[in-house]
């Protein structure tokens, strides 16, 4: 029940928040391509005093639709970041990528934690994940980003789709040698998923609890939010908080989100009633 980070401990006896911390240039810029990473470190410090565990850092946009970064490119937006969140506010700081120069980089600057959206299937990516000697959370995904929001299908029930995905994934990993204490799961939300697809998986998430490795979700501002309530993603948080409280219900351990204070709130909250039932 506790993840070993780097230098960081992370106790899962209850549900946690990760704060999601974008550095692509949409997000933090000065209006040119130059990264500000005072700005980042400002969010970073305000989600952490809002109660967030872990602070998770990406500089690909893996939004649908959206261009291929190169290695280099990713590690100059990333590695500034990383590098203050450790030094200023020695933060357990997971990195979003998929890429393995970025992985190795990350880890020797101190982050505790690798989120890899391909779930490791990039080359070399499983060996550098297993060389950082992080912990690392495998996603579900279909398809790549340009093209997984096309049409998305799947044979029988998504969540056995999800399981026997995620299962072949950290058998892989095993057997290439990252101890199974070091894996978390998650089931992709809007990763070549439509709404129904979506709203299914999380009614049905307990079918990934059998996986009996820390569920990670990340359904915050997402799209199935935005199509059930015909919301834009700025109005999209009350939406989120419910999912939130759901998922938590349903075994989630770990909620990438962008809004930390609420959802902690929402997750406390939540969590307070499940615990009358231990
Ligand atoms: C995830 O689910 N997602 S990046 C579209 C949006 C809002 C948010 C407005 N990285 C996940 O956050 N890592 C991303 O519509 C992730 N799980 C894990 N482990 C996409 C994202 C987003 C996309």
């Amino acid at each position: 029940m506790t993840l070993t980070c780097g230098r960081h401990r992370l106790d899962l006896s209850y549900p946690r928040v990760m704060g999601i911390l974008n550095v692509t240039p949409d997000s933090f810029s000065d209006g040119g391509h130059h990264l500000v990473p005072d700005d980042a470190l400002r969010h970073a410090e305000r989600m952490l005093a809002e109660g967030a565990a872990i602070i998770d850092v990406g500089g690909e946009s893996t939004r649908p639709g959206a261009d291929p970064v190169s290695p280099q490119e990713e590690l100059d937006r990333v590695a500034p970041v990383v590098e203050a969140l450790v030094r200023e506010l020695d933060a357990l700081v997971s990195v979003d990528t998929s890429c393995p120069e970025v992985m190795r980089e990350a880890a020797s600057l101190g982050a505790g934690m690798l989120n890899d959206v391909r779930a490791l299937e990039r080359e070399g990516a499983l060996s550098a994940a297993i060389g950082s000697g992080l912990p690392v959370c495998l996603m579900h995904r279909q398809g790549e980003p340009h093209d997984m929001q096309q049409a998305p299908r799947y044979d029988g029930p998504i969540e056995e789709a999800v399981a026997d995905y995620l299962a072949g994934r950290v058998a892989t990993c095993e057997a290439a040698g990252l101890r199974r204490e070091r894996l978390l799961v998650d089931p992709g939300f809007g990763f070549g998923k439509t709404v129904e697809h979506n709203l299914r998986l999380l009614h049905r998430m307990e079918r990934l609890a059998e996986l009996e490795l820390p569920l990670l979700v990340g359904m915050s501002r997402k799209s199935m939010i935005g199509k059930v309530l015909a919301r834009p993603v700025e109005e999209r948080l009350p939406g989120g908080l419910a999912l939130t409280a759901l998922a938590v219900e349903r075994g989630a351990r770990i909620l990438r989100v962008h809004d930390v204070g609420p959802n902690v709130d929402a997750v406390n909250m939540t969590w307070a009633v499940l615990k009358e039932g231990c």
